[in-house]
């Protein structure tokens, strides 16, 4: 199609960018990582979502370089966050299933993250929980090889699929991303709140630290971390950005 077109021409001029949303660890409110987000100004449509790009670049064939070049983006970035900082941050990337099961996936990564001099235990690949549901044996090859390799596993968008909580122990993660829709009302119904309180004792139990999506008010950051949630995310704190305004934020939040 044209707009994958397009979009080969933009990867190759080196046209993409990526936006960094921050991560904040709970109770000290320090930024403790970023999840970088694509973002493609097309020449003359302007900004197209990621929604639309993602799978376009699945369909024309450009998703391993589509993703390597996020990848490079995003390390670049948190190497400037870290001096700007002076202090460890974690990074995370978004990873479609169609990639996840490519051949050769986690080869490359492993090979783009010592390209980019960046350790990948520092290094976060987000996997949603359908895409491990559906992907099967290939997309659990895959993350085994990242894991060996020393990257960490996030299941994004947790508590949107149809896996059962009979397998939470076996999904292959070291962070598990609690969906928004777990935020609405969290704060006004009780049994909401009780919920949320379970699933962290339970992702406690299983080592997997769970981080809350979809913060946007004051009173749901208090809440969640009355319930010693380890970190969260969400307008409330910050939206994605470039770096550069990042960098320039003070990195202890509230
Ligand atoms: O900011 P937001 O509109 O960025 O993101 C919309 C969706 O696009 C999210 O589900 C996000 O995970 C996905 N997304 C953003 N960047 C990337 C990327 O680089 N690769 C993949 N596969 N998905 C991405
Ligand atoms: O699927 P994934 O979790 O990767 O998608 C992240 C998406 O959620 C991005 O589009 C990002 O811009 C968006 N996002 C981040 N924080 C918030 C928030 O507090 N509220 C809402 N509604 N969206 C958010
Ligand atoms: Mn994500
Ligand atoms: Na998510």
């Amino acid at each position: 199609s044209r707009l994958v077109d397009d979009l080969a021409r933009s990867l190759a001029a080196g046209d993409l960018r990526v936006e960094l949303q921050p991560i904040i660890g709970l109770p000290s409110r320090e930024v403790v990582a970023v999840e970088a987000l694509a973002r493609w100004d097309h020449p003359r449509l302007g900004p197209v979502p990621p929604l639309e790009f993602v799978p376009a670049a699945e369909d024309g064939g450009v998703i391993d370089q589509l993703g390597t070049e996020v990848l490079r983006l995003a390390c670049a970035d948190a190497h400037v966050l870290q001096r700007a900082w002076g202090r460890p941050v974690h990074v995370g990337v978004n990873v479609s299933g169609r990639e996840l099961v490519g051949l050769g996936y986690a080869d490359r990564v492993l090979r783009a993250l010592e390209a980019a001099r960046w350790p990948a235990s520092q290094f976060v690949l987000e996997v949603t929980e359908s895409v491990v549901e559906a992907s099967g044996p290939a997309a659990l090859r895959a993350l085994a090889a990242l894991r060996a390799g020393g990257v960490r596993i996030a299941i994004d968008d947790f508590g949107t699929g149809y896996s059962s909580l009979s397998r939470l122990d076996e999904l292959p993660a070291d962070f598990l991303k609690l969906d928004r829709q777990f935020l609405t009302s969290l704060t006004t119904s009780t049994r909401r709140t009780g919920m949320v309180r379970a699933l962290l004792g339970l992702c406690a139990e299983l080592d997997m630290l769970v981080v809350a999506e979809g913060v946007e008010t004051p009173e749901q950051a208090r809440l969640l971390e009355e319930l010693g949630c380890p970190a969260a995310q969400g307008y409330h704190y910050g939206r994605p950005m470039p770096v550069a305004a990042l960098a320039a934020t003070s990195w202890r939040l509230d």
